[in-house]
């Protein structure tokens, strides 16, 4: 492995420790390194909190803070350029005469996009860019769809049987597709993602709360569509437990922690909540159906993840179908030891949308 690698490896893995509190901001990691020795580490620990290079920088010793202007950084992200709720750490990194920086890649944020790197440079800064990029850009996947594609970063997810249904033609008569087994697991994935969404139908007949309970971390922020707000008060989605948003054609209002989102249900629905779900700062979003809503995004061909899990021995004969992906490529497959359940992880061939 090459030194450079060596050292950006260890700023992704600082980098994850930012995971689930710092979105919709990026993890980012970095490290300073006097003759292959790190002096300094540091990460984004928490949103609105010092970035990585301020925790980096701050954390080398008394004894070694003569050595910094001798140093070089290594980051997974360009240093910032603007004043956010923190100063630039282009100009700390300045300040600090740090002679050479490593780069793991471009921030795509309008505000830095290009400007740390450059005000580096310009200050006769050593700028190395693109190590382990490919590694650094899948690590905040989502903060880079977010902010390239100016929506968030789109997971479908259903559960459906060998026969390829979703739910018993009568939607109030339960059918017991997963286990406890990939219940955990969707709750791991609701811990994951900024938003959770669900139509109408679904709402009304299922009953969800869209919390994650069976996994540490955060709940995601519920997001439920409902046209003419003709959902009842009592549902679990509505009982104030989390922030939801609901998407409606009637009002714009914020109540405590509901808050009420006009949009035009008359133009593409899809369109619509990715324009509102920016607008939110909601980078991403995990859609739990139902199968009419899941359809939707993939005829738009907006959608980066499908996870689908299925019952493989469960055969129904009639029911609702499940959707119908178009051109996805496979990239995993989890097998659940117990009651032959699969879950299968698809990417979509849309990388442009
Ligand atoms: C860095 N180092 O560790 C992070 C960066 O609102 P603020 O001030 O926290 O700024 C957020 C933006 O800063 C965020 O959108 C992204 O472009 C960049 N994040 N930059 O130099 C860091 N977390
Ligand atoms: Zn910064």
């Amino acid at each position: 492995m090459q030194v450079a690698e060596y050292y950006m490896e260890r700023c992704i893995q600082l980098a994850r420790l930012g995971a689930g509190m710092v979105a919709p901001n990026p993890m980012v990691g970095a490290v300073l390194v006097h003759n292959d020795r790190i002096i300094g580490e540091g990460w984004h620990r928490q949103y609105g909190g010092p970035h990585a290079e301020v925790n980096c920088i701050a954390s080398v010793q008394e004894e070694d803070r003569h050595l910094i202007s001798a140093s070089v950084m290594y980051v997974s992200l360009e240093p910032c350029a603007h004043f956010g709720k923190t100063p630039p750490c282009a100009d700390l990194i300045i300040h600090h005469r740090i002679p050479e920086v490593v780069v793991g890649c471009r921030d795509p944020f309008d505000a830095v996009n290009g400007k740390g790197i450059e005000k580096l440079q310009q200050a006769g800064i050593k700028v190395t860019t693109g190590v382990l990029e490919t590694v650094c850009l899948q690590l905040n996947e989502r903060f880079f769809t977010f902010h390239t594609k100016k929506r968030p970063f789109i997971i479908l997810k259903w559960a459906q049987t060998a026969d390829g249904f979703i739910a018993r033609e009568n939607k109030s008569e339960r059918l017991l597709i997963s286990n406890s087994e990939t219940n955990t697991l969707v709750h791991k994935w609701r811990s994951e993602e900024a938003g959770i969404l669900v139509g109408t139908h679904t709402a009304l007949y299922d009953n969800p709360s869209l919390t994650n309970r069976l996994w540490t971390g955060p709940s995601p922020v519920r997001l439920v569509l409902d046209r003419e707000l003709k959902l009842p008060a009592g549902l679990h989605l509505l009982d104030g437990q989390q922030a939801t948003v609901v998407f409606n054609a009637q009002k714009q209002e914020q109540q405590e922690n509901l808050l009420y989102y006009k949009i035009s249900f008359d133009e593409k629905i899809v369109e619509q909540l990715l324009t509102a779900l920016y607008e939110l700062k909601i980078i991403s979003v995990i859609v739990e159906g139902g199968s009419q809503l899941l359809q939707s995004f993939i005829d738009a061909g907006i959608w980066d993840e499908a996870r689908v899990i299925t019952n493989t021995t469960l055969f129904i004969g009639n029911g609702l179908a499940a959707p119908q992906l178009q051109n996805q490529s496979l990239v995993n497959t989890i097998l659940s030891g117990t009651d032959s359940i699969s879950t299968w992880q698809y990417t979509s061939p849309n990388i442009t949308a």
